[in-house]
């Protein structure tokens, strides 16, 4: 089946209007300045291109001991800041009334960083769905089958788009191939952030 008519997969375009993304990232970048972006090394020691932190009471790392969530910052030490409202609303909404989220990984391309073909697989139950917000900078997504083999097809993913892994492709790969440069002018010093929402940990619902 084409991967981007898999059931499961769903994009919403312009589900935020421009005010409220400049609002939200608003919001995000508050929280950024207690728990800065990294830049994350692979559990093989390749430094990562994206830029990462996390929101929430968990969140997702990569490092030499592996992928993982966890409840502090590798650098500072301290919790992940919370989850800003507007974005559990979005979950609400748009993933459904299960378990609310409790990770928000936030990853920052800047020029020249994509994000390698991968599963989100690091999720105690992936019976709760992953939903993604982006802002910024227009990216080329590519999205997959279940099977790192299975035909791809690749859509455009502006900012306040929101797009949705669920039932059977909430397991699908999925990566970012480019970021278009210059696209928007919303986030400062240029680029895109994304931020997807996790039920990470075991628990309600
Ligand atoms: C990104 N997104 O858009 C990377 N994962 O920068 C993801 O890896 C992703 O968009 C799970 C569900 C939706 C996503
Ligand atoms: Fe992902």
């Amino acid at each position: 089946m084409a991967p981007l008519s898999q059931t499961g997969f769903r994009l919403i375009p312009a589900a935020l209007s421009v005010g409220a993304q400049a609002a939200l990232l608003t919001e995000v970048l508050a929280r950024v300045a207690q728990a800065p972006f990294y830049r994350p090394v692979t559990p093989g020691g390749k430094p990562m291109s994206v830029e990462m932190t996390n929101l929430g009471p968990l969140g997702w790392v990569t490092d030499a001991g592996g992928y993982r969530y966890q409840p502090t910052h590798p650098q500072t030490g301290e919790p992940w800041p919370d989850i800003p409202q507007a974005l559990l609303d979005l979950w609400a909404e748009a993933a459904g009334a299960g378990a609310p989220p409790d990770a928000c990984l936030v990853n920052l391309y800047r020029e020249g960083a994509r994000m390698g073909l991968h599963q989100d697989k690091d999720e105690a139950d992936f019976a709760h769905p992953v939903l993604s917000v982006s802002l910024g900078d227009t990216a080329v997504f590519r999205l997959g089958g279940v099977s790192r083999r299975d035909p791809t097809a690749s859509v455009r993913l502006a900012s306040g788009d929101v797009c949705v892994l669920a039932g059977p492709a909430r397991l699908a790969h999925h990566g970012i191939d480019r970021v278009l440069v210059g696209s928007s002018r919303l986030v400062p010093g240029g680029g895109r952030i994304n931020l997807t929402l996790r039920r990470a940990g075991p628990g309600p619902g």
